[in-house]
């Protein structure tokens, strides 16, 4: 029976879960990148290899690069985006010349991820990430003031966002804030409101179609490359998946992921399968797609998702939420006897719990709920595969 191959996410030697933490959890690998490397600039062999290195200390492989960032002039075809994709592809050589294999990405325009709420109370006191609709159209409308925002929603929308806003005193409008801007992952630094508004200004002429080509022109010369070096590549789909800020996602239903491995159609091309992204659209049934694309999933997000009708969703626990986790897992089973191939996982972001709600962590990434959540996992996936053997 081939398992899946565990592992969880590290931020670098300043993340305060440590790799020691990461291999008591039961990981065989780490998920991580080199940080500190400016967003398109090359990574060198000597860069990766010290990092590779500290990972081995540990008694474990680096066994997914997340991310390889792609700069946004790539995303726009502005700019320095020729030299940008020089520096990609030899990024990738590089990746590969240390014998990584799989190297995750995403093409969402100027912010990755977003949450209204990175301290959303569970009943138990555990704290969630959550994304709260009204939340989300007070900050776009009334805090980030972008031009034109009101247009993107109905009255009723901004009528709730109203009251929201007015429920807010300054110190949670401010909160509220750095939630959404964050900024990347893996860094501290949040965006000033003047610098969001510019860079969402760059994407006023992008629609999804010329998003979507910028996207395959990118895969069209990078993915032979990977393949040619052995690599696999990963897209991490939109979260949330669809479009936010007046900005295109193209990486977000089940027809943009078809649409996408057909543009370039090699095993290179392939896809970070992140079950609370993808879950968190009503429209798209996470085990059904897991089945149809599943020749090319080349890493696994485990994680879920409860939605409700006005379009707020917070992150439950792995196993609970509203994609099936048995169906998940049970595809997940099947597909690797299938491809006679273990893929790699991580269980994607945990709830603050216990000890980690006094500690400093990322947001999503505190040690102990990402633990919980991959012990259940690694336990479905026991079950189920004795089951399925039987
Ligand atoms: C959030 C992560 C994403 C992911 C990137 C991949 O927790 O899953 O930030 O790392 O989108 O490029």
């Amino acid at each position: 029976m081939i398992k899946l191959h565990q592992t969880m996410r590290w931020y670098g030697p300043n993340d305060a879960v440590s790799l020691r933490d990461i291999r008591q959890a039961g990981c065989a690998g780490v998920v991580t990148a080199l940080h500190h490397i400016p967003y398109g600039e090359i990574w060198p062999v000597a860069e990766i290899k010290k990092r590779q290195q500290l990972i081995e200390a540990e008694g474990m492989t680096w066994t997914v690069i997340e991310s390889l960032p792609v700069h946004d002039d790539i995303k726009r075809q502005t700019g320095q985006w020729r030299t940008y994709m020089e520096h990609y592809t030899t990024s990738l050589r590089n990746i590969a010349a240390c014998g990584l294999k799989v190297v995750t990405y995403n093409f969402m325009p100027v912010l990755d991820w977003l949450r209204t709420d990175i301290a959303y109370p569970m009943p138990s006191g555990a704290l969630a990430l959550r994304f709260e609709k009204a939340a989300f159209v007070a900050f776009d409308v009334f805090l980030l003031k972008r031009p034109n925002a009101a247009a993107d929603y109905s009255e009723t929308e901004l009528e709730t966002a109203r009251q929201k806003l007015a429920s807010l005193n300054p110190a949670e409008q401010k909160k509220l804030f750095d939630n959404l801007l964050l900024g990347l992952p893996g860094s501290t630094e949040a965006f000033t409101p003047d610098q969001v508004l510019a860079e969402l200004d760059k994407y006023r002429h992008i629609d999804a179609a010329l998003l979507k080509k910028h996207l395959y022109d990118f895969l069209a010369e990078v993915a032979p490359v990977a393949e040619e070096c052995g690599l696999q590549l990963a897209i991490h789909p939109d979260d949330p998946p669809y479009p936010v800020l007046g900005l295109p996602r193209v990486v977000s239903t089940e027809q943009d992921l078809a649409d996408l491995l057909a543009a370039v159609p090699i095993a290179a091309n392939g896809l970070c399968f992140c079950t609370g992204s993808l879950g968190a659209h009503p429209d798209n049934a996470v085990p059904r797609m897991l089945q149809r694309f599943g020749d090319r999933v080349h890493f696994l997000h485990l994680r879920n998702t409860r939605r409700d009708a006005d379009g707020n969703f917070f992150e439950a626990d792995h196993l609970d939420g509203d994609t099936d986790m048995v169906a998940v897992m049970t595809e997940i089973i099947q597909l690797m006897q299938r491809r006679g191939k273990a893929i790699p996982m991580r269980p994607d972001h945990g709830h603050q719990m216990l000890d980690d709600l006094n500690k400093k962590t990322f947001a999503g990434y505190s040690a102990i709920g990402r633990l919980k959540g991959l012990a259940e996992l690694r336990g479905l996936e026991m079950g189920l595969g004795k089951m399925l053997e039987q």
